[in-house]
């Protein structure tokens, strides 16, 4: 067996059996090998930052990492905006990076590249397979890494050589060690702080966007009085009717202060502290309010469950008893498409078990709030920022939950960083719905132009933010990729197209046009 083979086996022995591709020369081997074991699912992109963005929204919803396979150091670059996404998200990547073979390094040929520091940036661990003997114990501890806890992005370079190589030795199984327990001082510190009579907010984020452990902070929040708030982009929230939420914090910064005002305790429940998204002249950065105890419930590698079944049991917080969504779907108004029109059709329609992937950006702002009482659904989040990930992601969650509708609500702005990823949603076949938001504008960042205080813009600076000129067709590029495309402009035409699309297997897409700020 050579490295290559003993690469793939040794991944899925350790649970990795999804592989988000992008190959060259130096993976020959590696792909080749792909026939040799049919267990490895292999899934072709067109572009490393769709590979990566799968591979987090595959994560997301499997709760397990895929592999992506990166063409050296370029090829890993390509793929790191959304490399970044998945580390802030905490979600297991598993990088697999093919390099020229040991001898062929010295001779600087055109693709040689530093692959170290381009991996070190969003990796918890970078590793060399030296050999192809140590192939099996390699992938294990990747595996391992990117398991966690906490979750991570895990990256392995293969040089080619190993690849071709025989002697490969397959691993056994990936370590899977237990998250930490919360010691019980933390516990009763935040209880106290809860029972304290100070204004306190349980802010939960992360692992927290569960069912399970958003009832038991819900409940937490009931009966000590306490605000509930959820970060504002979340990587996993399960949520709709008859499931605990919490009201979002919100992007901009003076509205998440005066979300927060007067808080005293500040209980961190698998969120990070709140903090501006970006900096604003003579605003602060740190969004809790001065005077305010931060209490961290539990770390990213801690046992989160355990800690708030522990808190709300010293409560007297039962998470049965929790506040819960109602059932209800709104009505959408009828005319012209606007961003609560859009948020209101989805709300009548969405399926239950759909899974969302939100990059809606300003058009999509309203739909979290129209769809909370829509039947029980799964809402993923742009994590860190960097966008180009809705598509990618819807693509990797279709890829995981091949029996739930995948709803890409995704800004046209945004759509234009992976749009390949529908090539690769047209190939396997995916239910995958995408609501091709069109205002024709970077209109997000014309807004932020003002609050950075660079002063409204003159004609050639908010020309940086206008895509009307020339007019995208996104309906020709859906078509191009191989995916069914209609255009809506009413409340009408968007449920009509959005009811079709969910009852036709496979993936389409809905150009639906809103008036934008140009
Ligand atoms: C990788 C990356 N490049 C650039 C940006 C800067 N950026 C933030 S929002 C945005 C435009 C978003 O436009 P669109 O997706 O159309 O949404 P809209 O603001 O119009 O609602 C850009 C370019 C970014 N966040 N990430």
């Amino acid at each position: 067996m050579n490295g290559g083979q003993a690469l793939i086996r040794s991944l899925v022995a350790c649970g990795v059996d999804t592989c988000f591709m992008n190959p060259g020369t130096s993976e020959m081997h590696f792909v080749a090998a792909l026939d040799a074991v049919p267990e490895m699912r292999s899934v072709l992109a067109l572009f490393e930052g769709v590979a990566t963005g799968a591979a987090d929204g595959y994560a997301r919803m499997a709760g397990r990492p895929a592999a992506t396979l990166l063409h050296l150091g370029p090829g890993l670059g390509n793929g790191l905006a959304n490399l970044h996404n998945a580390r802030r998200a905490r979600t297991p990547v598993v990088n697999v990076v093919g390099d020229h073979a040991t001898f062929h390094k010295a001779y600087d040929a055109p693709l040689e590249s530093d692959i170290g520091s381009v991996a070190q940036s969003v990796s918890s661990s970078v590793r060399w397979c030296a050999d192809p003997a140590q192939v099996g114990r390699d992938v294990a501890e990747t595996v391992a890494a990117a398991n966690g806890p906490p979750g991570g992005v895990a990256t392995l370079v293969l040089p080619a050589d190993v690849s071709w190589n025989e002697g490969g030795v397959v691993a056994t199984g990936a370590r899977r060690p237990a998250p930490a327990r919360v010691d019980e001082a933390t516990i009763a510190t935040i209880a106290a702080a809860l029972r304290s009579g100070e204004p306190a907010c349980l802010l939960v984020g992360g692992r927290a966007g569960r069912a399970e452990p958003m009832a038991h902070a819900a409940a937490i929040a009931a009966c000590t009085g306490a605000r509930l708030l959820g970060e504002t982009f979340p990587v996993r929230l399960e949520r709709g009717a008859g499931r605990a939420a919490a009201p979002r914090l919100a992007y901009l910064a003076e509205m998440a202060s005066a979300q927060l005002a007067g808080v005293r305790h500040l209980v961190l429940v698998d969120a990070r502290a709140p903090v501006s998204f970006f900096a604003y002249p003579g605003k602060p950065s740190d969004l809790a309010p001065a005077g305010c105890r931060v209490h961290v419930l539990c770390p990213p590698d801690g046992d989160l469950g355990d800690a708030l079944a522990r808190l709300a049991e010293r409560l007297g917080a039962d998470p049965r008893s929790a506040p819960r969504a109602a059932a209800e779907r709104p009505v959408a108004p009828p005319g012209p498409l606007s961003a609560d029109a859009i948020g209101a059709v989805l709300g009548e329609l969405l399926p239950e078990h759909a899974i969302v992937s939100d990059e809606g950006a300003t058009v999509g702002a309203a739909a979290p709030g129209r769809t909370a009482g829509a039947p029980p659904h799964d809402w993923l989040c742009l994590t860190g920022g960097a966008i180009g990930q809705g598509l990618p992601v819807a693509l990797g969650a279709a890829v995981a939950c091949r029996d739930r509708r995948v709803i890409a609500l995704q800004a046209d702005g945004s759509s234009l960083y992976t749009v390949q990823a529908l090539w690769t949603m047209a190939r396997e076949g995916l239910d995958v719905t995408t609501i091709l938001l069109a205002n024709r504008a970077y209109a997000i960042l014309n807004m932020e132009l003002g609050r950075v205080g660079a002063g409204a813009g003159g004609p050639r600076a908010r020309d940086m933010f206008d895509l009307s000129r020339p007019e995208l067709d996104f309906g020709a590029i859906a078509r191009g990729f191989g995916v069914p495309a209609s255009r809506a402009r009413t409340s009408e035409e968007l449920r009509d197209q959005l009811a079709r699309s969910l009852a036709t297997p496979g993936p389409s897409l809905i150009e639906a046009v809103v008036p934008g700020p140009f």
